[in-house]
């Protein structure tokens, strides 16, 4: 049977990691195939990272794309996967109108978890060195309670995703808006730091106590192994940018290497094979529609 591609919802897929006291892993992707390959790779889910989105089309981070275009990149990765996107929805891209024509459109697209940030729209990649202005706590909570009111089903996932920390604001500022956040109705919160050690998230854990699943983004601390941020408090890990970064790398030798042989025989055994593509699209599976 010639069918869409079923998967579960990212819900159940932290209720079951959670029981065998196991964090998701979650792989950052800006595309199906990328998605695609973090499934066959082990991944149980797909972050579709505005970071890779954006910088997929050579554009900055930085609400420069409308929510169409992001929603397009998110809904295209999950129907072809079998575990779950989260997406990445910026600031809800404006207020709370917007935001909840983001959660109508995401769920219609069978997206089953968002994650939006608590900056001021529009915002800047957490990475950059400028102002992170955030935005009241008050009006973010608003925001949530709009998400949350405006989701259709139960399985609906919502992740509250604080850079009080990327700010500048320190760890205490982070938890007061956190508890603000899950008071208002938040699945989930997000605590991001762009510090070179887990130091500032190890004491957000500590003070945090577990009242709602908590998600990192170890981006600038690697050496955080997940067995051990499990044991900590962490019930997510969004390994947001390596697939991007790994991308970048390989084409850039392998263009390379193509102008200075000369031609490409050294590359074949490095590179995947055309049967190898043909497997990642399915083709077997359309070409059966053939003989239907
Ligand atoms: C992304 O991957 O788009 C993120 C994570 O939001 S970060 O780039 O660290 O802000
Ligand atoms: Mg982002």
């Amino acid at each position: 049977m010639f069918k869409p591609v079923s998967y579960p919802s990212f819900r159940s897929v932290l209720g079951q990691r959670r029981a065998l006291s196991q964090a998701v892993r979650v792989a950052g992707a800006h595309d199906a195939l990328g998605g695609r390959l973090a499934q066959a790779a082990g991944f149980d889910a797909v972050w579709a990272s505005s970071l890779e989105v954006s910088a997929a089309r050579c554009l900055p981070d930085a609400s420069v794309l409308t929510m169409t275009e992001y929603l397009e990149a998110a809904a295209h990765t999950q129907k072809a996967l079998g575990i779950p996107v989260v997406a990445d929805v910026d600031t809800g891209y404006g207020n709370n109108l917007n935001v909840a024509h983001m959660v109508h459109e995401y769920e219609a697209a069978g997206i089953t978890a968002v994650c939006m940030e608590d900056k001021l729209f529009p915002k800047m990649n957490s990475f950059v060195a400028t102002s992170h202005t955030l935005l009241d706590t008050e009006e973010y909570c608003s925001k949530v309670r709009v998400a949350k009111n405006a989701q259709r089903g139960e399985e609906f996932f919502f992740i509250a995703r604080t850079e009080a920390l990327i700010d500048g604001l320190g760890v205490e500022v982070a938890l007061e808006r956190c508890h603000a956040y899950v008071d208002a109705g938040a699945d989930a919160v997000l605590i991001h730091s762009k510090a070179r050690t887990k130091d500032q998230v190890l004491e957000f854990l500590q003070g945090w106590q577990d009242r709602a699943p908590v998600v990192v983004v170890p981006t600038t601390y690697p050496d955080w192994h997940a067995d051990d941020a499990v044991k900590d408090g962490v019930s997510t890990i969004i390994y947001a940018n390596q697939g991007l970064r790994a991308t970048v790398s390989a084409l850039r030798d392998t263009y390379a290497s193509i102008l200075s042989h000369g031609e490409t025989t050294h590359l074949e055994d490095k590179i995947a094979s055309v049967k190898d593509v043909f497997a990642l699209q399915r083709l077997a599976d359309w070409q059966e529609l053939e003989s239907a």
